[in-house]
């Protein structure tokens, strides 16, 4: 008896200590907690760096590296800095910028710290990082060494593993982006340090070279978009078109109040992408280019591919991934434009998956629309349709004869038709096949025998 209660004061114990340490232990979305002007107002911000006691130890995923927004060295100079962009990545919200400038030290000290704490990282490392918080009254609370070459005040980078890159959060228009509110409950400050995409915005004046900073706006308003000093931009067209970024959200805004200066970091020429409204429109992109879709809806799921239609059934598209996804799931995709047996598709370079729903219903379609002769264009949408089987080719591949008698053709994926002869009714994406129609027949669920 007395060993049972013991065991029940240890557990109650036990329950109590994890339940403490959770409440007291502060994530970066704590230590990023800002005042009416913007400044930090956590108790550790521009603490006392002479107490160790002062230091913190962050987590995260690694979204900006250690050479893709500033040149880090060695050797140090003048504009030799070193940076990372880290995002919370137990939480949706919180994300810390670490950052020390070379000058600060000189040689060979630099050349020692970027063995030892300033090391290389690269984005979709996991690192913890402990050093001093510091707000210099920039918009943003950051880890730095408090511009000294004190040995005291630097910060520590530990790689803890590569978990990789996570999907960038879509924000739905600028509006949602471009302002301060001080309660962080949306706006710039929400979104800070957090690896974002932008559908459907227009460039403003100012050159696309490396480190430009531009604008880019929507009809609900404008915004930032800084082009990294260390991309591949320059050379590249600028853009005259609607654009999809994905990027860095951040904050530059040297005067009081900091409560402006919000802007998209983004890393790469090809995290820009044509920003298209409906699917259909990917085939009038070239193979190569960047082209994005949001709020697509997933109408059936393939070996390696699946298809996504506007939510009006007004096309589809073929999107070559294997992410796991299902139909009924809405997705936004940033991604390259290649031609497949003549068919347009998308290689995602970004893809994300916003909410799930029920499955699209397919369109009814005869003879007359599968061959594109009603005016109709059902390509890459999801169909239903009566036929009989005609002809096992192999591979999966069949002969189909549609309901005015013409012969049409139909993959399926590791299940059988049934045989010759049998009345079917088909749920399939159309696709072409050497200019005859072809039923991608998603599972046997898709197929009913029709007496
Ligand atoms: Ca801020």
């Amino acid at each position: 008896m007395v060993r049972r209660e013991r065991q029940i004061i240890i557990l109650i114990l036990a329950v109590f200590l994890f339940a403490a340490g959770c409440s007291t232990a502060d994530t970066i979305w704590d230590y990023e907690a800002v005042n009416s002007i913007g400044r930090g107002i956590h108790p550790k911000v521009n603490a006392d760096a002479s107490d160790p006691a002062n230091r913190v130890t962050v987590e995260g995923v690694v979204i900006g590296g250690s050479h893709e927004i500033l040149n880090p060295g060695p050797p140090a100079g003048m504009g030799i800095q070193y940076t990372l962009f880290i995002q919370d990545d137990t939480s949706d919200r919180g994300g810390i910028q670490v950052w020390a400038g070379s000058w600060f030290y000189g040689d060979p000290m630099w050349t020692d710290l970027r063995q030892t704490d300033y090391i290389d990282v690269q984005p979709g490392d996991r690192v913890r990082v402990t050093g001093f918080l510091s707000d210099a009254g920039r918009g943003k609370v950051v880890i730095n060494h408090r511009h000294s070459n004190n040995p005291d005040l630097v910060f520590h980078v530990e790689i803890l593993g590569h978990p990789g890159m996570p999907d960038p959060v879509l924000i739905n228009s600028v509006s949602e982006c471009n302002y301060f509110d001080e309660t962080r409950s949306g706006g710039g400050e929400f979104y800070q340090t957090r690896w974002v995409m932008l559908h459907g915005v227009l460039l403003g004046p100012g050159n696309w070279v490396n480190n430009s900073l531009l604008t880019i706006s929507d009809t609900t308003g404008a915004v930032g978009l800084l082009l990294s000093a260390r991309g591949n931009f320059t050379g590249n067209p600028k853009p005259d078109f609607p654009i999809s970024v994905v990027g860095i959200f951040d904050q530059e805004d040297t005067t009081s109040p900091h409560t402006e200066g919000y802007r998209i970091w983004v890393k790469k020429q090809e995290d820009v992408a044509r920003a298209i409204n409906h699917c259909r429109e990917v085939r009038l992109c070239s193979a190569g280019e960047m082209s994005a879709l949001v709020g697509k809806v997933v109408s059936r799921v393939y070996p390696g591919f699946f298809y996504v239609q506007d939510e009006t059934r007004t096309g589809g598209v073929r999107i070559d991934s294997s992410k796991i996804v299902s139909p009924g799931d809405r997705i936004c995709v940033h991604g390259q434009v290649s031609n497949i047996n003549n068919e347009k598709t998308l290689n995602p370079r970004y893809l994300i998956i916003q909410n799930s729903g029920g499955a699209p219903k397919p369109i009814g379609v005869t003879s007359r629309e599968l061959w594109c002769s009603s005016g109709l264009d059902v390509y890459g949408l999801l169909v239903r349709c009566v036929c009989v089987v005609k002809e096992y080719q192999g591979n999966g591949s069949y002969l189909l004869t549609d309901d005015a008698g013409r012969t049409i053709k139909a993959q399926t994926y590791g299940f059988d038709l049934p045989e010759n002869g049998t009345r079917v009714a088909v749920n399939a994406v159309v696709a072409q096949s050497e200019g005859v129609p072809m039923l991608l027949i998603a599972s046997a669920s898709d197929v009913e025998v029709i007496n």
